[in-house]
């Protein structure tokens, strides 16, 4: 793997053939004092999602998480997943796929037969530890369906070997592409902001976002700088930082 890739990232790079997770072990490298490294599979068999959802990394995928030690208030360590989005789309579309960010953490597709969003082609989960009101650390964990079949995924899937006809990518381009877009987002909020806007999906639809204790509709009008969904009610403004959220129209 380490040969397909041969990356000149801005960061350092475990590879693995197969691995449990790449989050799992990025955050044992964090506690371990790194910082600035990637962890990268080919394939995971305990992929995971937000919440404890099951992540399907057959072989041939993007699988990696960042370890990243920013100079960040714990409220602002989500900036970090605005620029992933925004780096990941960036190097997706670069790759000649119309890929959208889904806030708060979804890249899709959009498919005819999809009016409320799209086919799933990536996802972004961001785990973190703080204290004293300081970020000690972050893993940023990104999952492309890069050169994946869509029967090895879920249903409402799909992956950039599908979007392109059967023709696989160069992850090593992707994945270069995509750390470089992310090292340089990553200290700019005002750029990962418009770079996030810029390939927004879910600005100016009707959305119901699900949070623990309520659910909001209304419509999806703006994202701050460290990716908080901003939904006009009728009403009033809701700045929403975390929950699942659904394209209405
Ligand atoms: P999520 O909780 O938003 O999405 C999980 C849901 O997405 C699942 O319940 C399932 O319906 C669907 N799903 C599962 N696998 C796929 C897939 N390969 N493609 C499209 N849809 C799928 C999103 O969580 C965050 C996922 C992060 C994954 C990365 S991979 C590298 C790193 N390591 C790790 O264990 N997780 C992250």
């Amino acid at each position: 793997l380490a040969v397909e890739y041969g990356c000149e990232a801005p960061f350092e790079i475990e590879y693995h053939d197969s691995v449990a997770s790449t989050n799992a072990r990025a955050r044992d490298l964090a506690t371990e004092g790194a910082s600035d490294v990637v962890v990268l599979a080919d394939e995971q068999t305990g992929g995971r999602g937000r919440l404890d959802r099951a992540w399907s990394s057959p072989s041939g995928g993007v699988w990696l998480s960042a370890v990243c030690r920013p100079a960040l208030p714990p409220a602002r360590a989500t900036l970090l997943t605005v620029a992933a989005s925004a780096a990941a789309c960036g190097a997706v579309r670069e790759a000649g796929v119309d890929a959208r960010i889904k806030w708060p953490n979804d890249l899709l597709v959009p498919d005819a037969d999809y009016e409320r969003g799209g086919r799933k082609l990536a996802g972004i989960l961001t785990e973190m530890e703080g204290e004293a009101g300081r970020v000690s650390w972050v893993v940023v964990g990104i999952g492309l369906n890069a050169n994946v079949a869509v029967d090895d995924l879920p249903a409402d899937a799909t992956s950039l070997l599908a979007e392109r006809d059967g023709e696989p990518v160069s992850r090593r381009r992707l994945v270069q592409r995509l750390l470089e877009r992310f090292d340089d987002l990553r200290d700019d909020p005002a750029a990962a902001r418009e770079a996030w806007r810029a390939h927004a999906a879910t600005l100016g639809r009707r959305v119901r976002v699900t949070l623990p204790s309520e659910t909001i509709v209304g419509e999806a009008v703006d994202v701050t700088d460290v990716g908080a969904l901003v939904v006009e009610t009728g009403d009033e403004r809701r700045v929403v930082t975390a929950g699942d959220c659904e394209h209405l129209r």
